[in-house]
């Protein structure tokens, strides 16, 4: 029975009462040791010279109290059928249910919102980076078995960097650049002279890599630049985002001013005839344009570095200094993908782009642009451009989506016009949400409007191995096996390394892979067969395997056959011969090799944008306030900008109970950084508990009072479960430190719809009053 697969012994557990399996997750590589059917032990793969204490975190996870044990139903759903007592999600108990019982109660739901409603209701977007491993990729299974069912409503882009990846095609005509194929580490030894790196550096996010890593070699290959000569500058709110080592000269503008400060950088090379007038005019399209507006011809305003002065708070002689030192030699400008996770998150990444071009270094090796370097430990890496194995997940008959960040509009909202990516679209009318491999409570912003919206479905259903705050806000909760339960392969996209992930232990508790749910579910439904192709699991890994030796062998890339890959543990993409540089061939011939833009060149002025007529993302690169920063009204009552930035002892909100994650905290809640100006200002000293809070919430996190962050910003890192005081209310204090409770829920512009978490004001005080006990990690109240 496809359902009991999970359970099987798939030749790769061993009787033996001690074993060691290799395994592989985001955060590493590492041989699990088991002992007598339990993990004892994860250690991390020999080849990682700096291992990730999430791989300890991983076993304190695995057998932790908040499990999810058995199959779990909300008491009102289940006593008053769906959309039972919904505005108690969250506060009720919990009923367990037998897998049959809870099989039954999920198959008559989707039927019913199917014949009722049509499939455009059941949303399924389930965004999230539930586990390494690409065959059991818990999204991936689940938009295979909707599809199966008839469709769904899907989404777009990503939280990730939905902002640059909308804009992308019109400037560059790929989105690739930001998605992770980056200038290569190797391109930069020895040709960079200056990297000017907006957001710096930050190795805390390249711990994870999107798939599975083997080794973490950042660091390494940024000791080995800085060991060829290569200056740093580091424009950022933290300085723990410029790793010491570099010596890297700090700025500091207020956060979200990026974009005046970059184009202050390109009026001075315009004034100063430092701009490469030959690039601009074979390689790129609407210079003149762009250069109208640095002038002030366009509206009056000068985008001279006293004007970004004013703006940034930075020294206007420093400004102009900047600029100079980058026209003086080979310049590599980066940006992280958090500076357009803010509001008009578009234009620091358009006028980054129009910036590398004035200084004429694009497509050269070390110079030009590049996004996303240090955000995780695979970009920059040199390997080969396999694809990757994928579980195919079939088409959408639906054709129904909604761009990621929408879903609380969405939910709120249903039949709404809104626009997106220069078109008009409307809202569905949800009436059930399934999510399988990702933490809407974690991700998305505005948790009190998410709380609200989450009471407008009939039904919601989670499958995850946690009792997240997802999973307590559901009303079937389906206990999912972890990575270290199954067998599976596991690979970035960027790290050369595919590994095998060899099943180490039964599932934990009741667990069951979602596969063999979804099997079970399709079997219910009809279509068992065709969700399942009659492959087993292993039969799924040899064949997904085989794609990717197809993939391979069309690059010229030999690599070995499943058993001994499997036996192995792992096989190398080799390395291109040439180091990657982004637009290489572009530069030497743009003509031969137009970019896949309307004009086949670099388009500093869009017609397709200006076309689309949106007040909030113009036809070029452009300076506006965003809606919340230092700069606006709002900063009169909620005075600092909150940046809540990628914890480094976690990975989102997984692993929070982790022994990493629980050491950081501060009086049991997450850690929040303040300048000592602005703690002395309040009252505010070290290891208090403090009150952090605006219009939209509140929430009680632990002070750190630190010189790293720059006055008037607080640094408060995403992902402490969130943790209501009163469950399930709107509104509701949380004891644990959630940034998104304060986070603003509105997309980047019209254009994108990007999340724009990174735009944010609060207010902070100390917590006189006896603070609440933190309950994130106990499982919910259940009832037989
Ligand atoms: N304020 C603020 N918010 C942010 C950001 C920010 O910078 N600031 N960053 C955003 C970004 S970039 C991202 S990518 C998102 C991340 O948001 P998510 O990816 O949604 O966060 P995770 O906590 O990784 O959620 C993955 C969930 O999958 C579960 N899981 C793991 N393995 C399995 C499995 O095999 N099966 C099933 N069914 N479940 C599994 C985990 O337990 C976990 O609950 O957050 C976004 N939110
Ligand atoms: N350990 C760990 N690593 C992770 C993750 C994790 O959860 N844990 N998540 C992964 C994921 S899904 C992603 S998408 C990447 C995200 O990668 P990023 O989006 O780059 O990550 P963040 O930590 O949000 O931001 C990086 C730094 O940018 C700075 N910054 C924020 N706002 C501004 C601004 O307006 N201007 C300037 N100049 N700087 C600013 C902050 O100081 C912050 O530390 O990280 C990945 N890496
Ligand atoms: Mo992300």
């Amino acid at each position: 029975m496809a359902s009991r697969g999970d359970l099987k012994d798939n030749g790769a557990m061993t009787k033996e009462a001690s074993a060691r399996r290799p395994s592989a997750s985001h955060w590493g590589a590492f041989d699990a040791e088991v002992r007598n059917g339990r993990v004892v032990a994860l250690r991390p793969a020999a080849e990682d010279p700096q291992p990730s204490p999430l791989v300890q975190s991983q076993l304190d996870a695995l057998y932790a109290d908040n499990r999810v044990s058995r199959p779990m139903v909300r008491a009102g759903w289940l006593e008053a059928g769906p959309g039972g007592r919904r505005e108690r999600r969250g506060a009720e108990p919990f009923v367990a249910v037998s897998w049959d019982k809870a099989l039954e109660l999920v198959a008559g739901e989707l039927a019913r919102v199917k014949s009722r409603h049509g499939n455009a209701a059941i949303y399924g977007g389930s965004y999230g980076w539930a586990s390494a491993g690409w065959f059991h990729q818990a999204n991936f299974q689940l938009h295979r078995f909707l599809n199966c069912f008839g469709g769904f409503t899907a989404k777009t882009d990503s939280y990730s960097y939905a902002a640059g990846m909308v804009l992308m095609p019109y400037v560059l005509g790929s989105k690739d650049l930001v998605a992770g194929r980056s200038h290569a580490w190797d391109a930069m030894l020895g040709n960079t002279r200056l990297m000017v790196m907006f957001g710096g550096l930050p190795l805390k996010n390249t711990q994870v890599d999107f798939g599975g890593t083997l080794a973490h070699t950042t660091a390494d290959w940024l000791r080995r630049i800085k060991a060829e000569g290569t200056e740093f500058v580091g424009i950022t709110p933290h300085r723990g985002d410029l790793p010491d080592f570099l010596a890297a000269d700090w700025l500091a503008p207020r956060p979200n001013s990026d974009t005046a400060l970059m184009l202050a950088l390109a009026h001075t090379l315009l004034v100063g005839g430092l701009h490469d007038r030959a690039f601009l005019d074979r390689h790129c399209i609407g210079f003149a344009r762009f250069a109208d507006y640095l002038t002030g011809k366009t509206d009056g305003v000068v985008k001279d570095c006293a004007w970004a002065a004013a703006i940034t708070g930075l020294g206007a002689a420093d400004i102009a200094a900047l600029a100079r030192r980058m026209a003086m030699g080979r310049t590599l400008i980066t940006v992280t993908w958090s500076l357009q996770r803010a509001d008009h998150g578009e234009q620091p990444y358009w006028a980054a782009i129009a910036l590398a071009a004035m200084l004429g270094q694009i497509g050269q090796p070390g110079g030009g642009i590049g996004f996303g370097h240090a955000c995780e430990g695979g970009i920059g890496l040199p390997r080969e451009r396999v694809a990757n194995p994928r579980l195919p997940i079939g088409d959408n008959p639906t054709g129904s989506s909604i761009p990621v960040a929408r879903i609380a509009d969405m939910l709120l909202h249903p039949g709404q016009s809104y626009r997106y990516d220069g078109r008009t679209h409307r809202y569905p009318d949800i009436r059930l949400v399934y999510w399988s491999g990702g933490n809407p409570f974690h991700h998305h912003q505005d948790l009190n409007r998410l709380v609200a919206a989450w009471r407008r479905p009939e039904t919601v259903i989670v499958h995850d191995p946690w009792w997240t705050a997802a999973a307590r806000h559901a009303d079937i909760v389906l206990p999912a096996t972890t990575g270290l339960e199954r067998n599976d392969i596991a690979a970035s996209s960027r790290d050369p390394f595919v590994l095998a992930v060899h099943q180490a232990i039964a599932p934990v508790g009741q667990a069951r892979n979602d596969h063999h749910i979804f099997a079970a579910l399709a079997d219910r439904l009809g279509f068992g067969r065709g969700f399942t192709e009659g492959l087993d699991e292993m039969g799924w890994l040899r064949r997904l395997y085989g794609e990717l030796r197809a993939s391979a062998e069309r690059k010229q890339v030999a690599m070995p056959e499943f058993d001994r890959f499997w036996a192995e543990g792992k096989v190398a993409i080799p390395a291109p011969d040439e180091p990657f540089v982004a637009l290489a061939d572009f530069r030497r011939d743009p003509e031969r090799n137009r970019l896949p833009t309307p004009t086949g060149k670099i388009e500093l002025f869009s017609d397709t944008i200006a076309g689309f007529a949106e007040p909030d993302c113009p036809g070029h690169p452009a300076w506006l306030e965003p809606v919340e920063w230092l700069g606006s009204p709002v900063a009169a009552r909620y005075p600092l900008h909150l940046i809540s930035g990628q914890p480094r002892h976690r990975l989102h909100g997984q692993l929070d109970i982790g022994s990493a994650s629980l050491a950081a905290k501060v009086a049991g809640r997450e850690p929040i950084q303040i300048n000592p100006q602005d703690a002395a200002a309040r009252g505010i000293r070290d290891g208090d508990v403090v009150r952090v809070f605006n219009d939209r919430g509140a929430t009680l996190a632990g002070a750190v009072v630190s010189d790293a962050v720059m006055p008037r910003v607080a640094y408060l890192t995403v992902g402490a479960t969130y943790d209501p005081l009163e469950p399930g209310r709107p509104g509701s204090l949380d004891k644990h430190g959630s940034a998104n409770l304060l986070t603003l829920d509105k997309g980047a512009s019209n254009l994108s719809q990007g999340p724009i978490a990174h735009s944010c004001l609060v207010e902070i005080e100390p917590y006189r009053q006896p603070a609440p006990r933190v309950t994130a990690f106990e499982a919910p109240a259940t009832r037989n």
